[in-house]
């Protein structure tokens, strides 16, 4: 791919961030809180917007509700557009009640299931309101011992509870799947693995994809394969990009595996799924800034799409075609090789930006100002 087609496609190449990465997070021994956190959507909102305005690719921001309630959702999505970003995926919370101990829309109790999918109907509305297309589904669900529930009635009341969820949707919006290998079950959770999220999906209708979260899978998973599957079957919504090294670490993404990351998005390239595909992060800065955590994520993304873009594509069909393994594989190594910092800053440049986005943040001042001007209220965030 020549270098202007590369940069085409990297312009188009739209990263979400998730707005609970804007306030406080951390391990259950200790939420460090930090000055300058959100007090309000509408102050993740401006920080996400600061991400888009340095970064020039970051232009929606993930919900999670109830952590974003407000009273009303147009005027959030008026704000945001004011602010120049959009509302992106609308994250229901069924695991934080004390009511879902075990479980939500898998629960044994009818009770809680009911509450359960009337919070996943809720999140239609807020997406339809908000003009989001996707809802983002991920469900804490599962049991901790052997015996402890019927996992097969599980599997039933979950897609019980989601093809009534499915029904109430618009022809336009898409419900995006997501599965956790364990935690916070440890025997089961309902939807463990991308098999299991895909037969769910079919069953639902084309409008129902998997969504991979990278931090969901045992060690050595070998995640592009999992992707080059469901883009084969049509059936990738999208991703929760992070790093790990040992679990769900929500670490950024590229941070601990970059040639991980390029080997997922040289599977998305190959299949020219740029477009068809949500890049959404999920992360926790715990012990880093946020705002400038999501600007350097969002440029690893970008780096690694630009390595998978600059692979020569003739020469490694060639290759594989000739069963000439070190050559092909050599293909794959020079372009994951490749400095691709000139080639983004150029097209930083072409898009009016500033070549690094982080010396950009570091200059511009606004660390300094949210720190200064949110003083007071409840910073954002779970237990800080
Ligand atoms: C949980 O492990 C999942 O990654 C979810 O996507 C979750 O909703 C998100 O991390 C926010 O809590
Ligand atoms: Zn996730
Ligand atoms: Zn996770």
């Amino acid at each position: 791919m020549n270098r202007d087609e590369v940069k085409r496609l990297l312009r188009t190449q739209h990263i979400e961030t998730p707005s609970w990465a804007y306030g406080n997070s951390g391990t259950r021994f200790k939420v460090f809180a930090e000055p300058g956190v959100p007090r309000t959507p509408y102050e993740k909102i401006d920080d996400a917007a600061m991400v888009h305005r340095l970064t020039g690719v970051a232009p929606t921001v993930a919900l999670h509700i109830p952590w974003d309630r407000v009273d009303d959702y147009a005027d959030l999505a008026s704000y945001a557009k004011d602010q120049g970003v959009a509302i992106g995926a609308i994250n229901p919370n069924v695991f934080q009640d004390d009511d879902y101990k075990l479980g939500s829309v898998c629960s044994p109790d009818p009770k809680v299931r009911r509450k359960a999918v009337e919070h996943l109907l809720e999140c239609v509305g807020i997406a339809r309101e908000t003009g989001s297309k996707q809802l983002s589904f991920w469900f804490a669900d599962g049991t901790n011992y052997a015996g402890q529930d019927s996992i097969r009635a599980r599997q039933d009341r979950l897609a019980e509870a989601l093809s009534e969820t499915y029904a109430a949707m618009p022809a336009n919006m898409t419900m995006l799947l997501e599965y956790k290998l364990f935690e916070p079950a440890f025997y089961q959770m309902d939807l463990p693995d991308w098999g299991t999220s895909y037969m769910h999906c079919l069953q639902l209708g084309p409008q129902a994809k998997v969504l991979v979260d990278t931090g969901h899978h045992a060690p050595g998973t070998n995640i592009e394969m999992i992707v080059a599957v469901l883009l084969r079957a049509g059936r990738l919504g999208g991703f929760h990009f992070n790093s790990r090294y040992y679990a769900d670490d929500d670490l950024m993404v590229g941070a601990a595996d970059p040639f991980g990351l390029f080997r997922i998005m040289h599977e998305i390239v190959s299949a020219s799924a740029m477009d068809g595909v949500a890049f959404m992060l999920d992360q926790c800065h715990n012990i880093e800034g946020k705002v400038p955590a999501l600007i350097r994520s969002v440029m690893n993304v970008q780096e690694a799409t630009a390595k998978a873009l600059l692979v020569d594509a003739d020469a490694l069909t060639r290759a594989q075609a000739e069963g000439d393994v070190l050559s092909a594989h050599g293909a794959l190594m020079d372009a994951f090789a490749t400095d691709v910092r000139p080639l983004l800053a150029e097209l930083r440049d072409e898009m009016g930006l500033h070549l690094d986005p982080m010396q950009a943040y570091r200059e511009s001042g606004y660390q300094q100002r949210i720190v200064a001007e949110r003083v007071g209220g409840t910073a954002m965030g779970w237990g800080a």
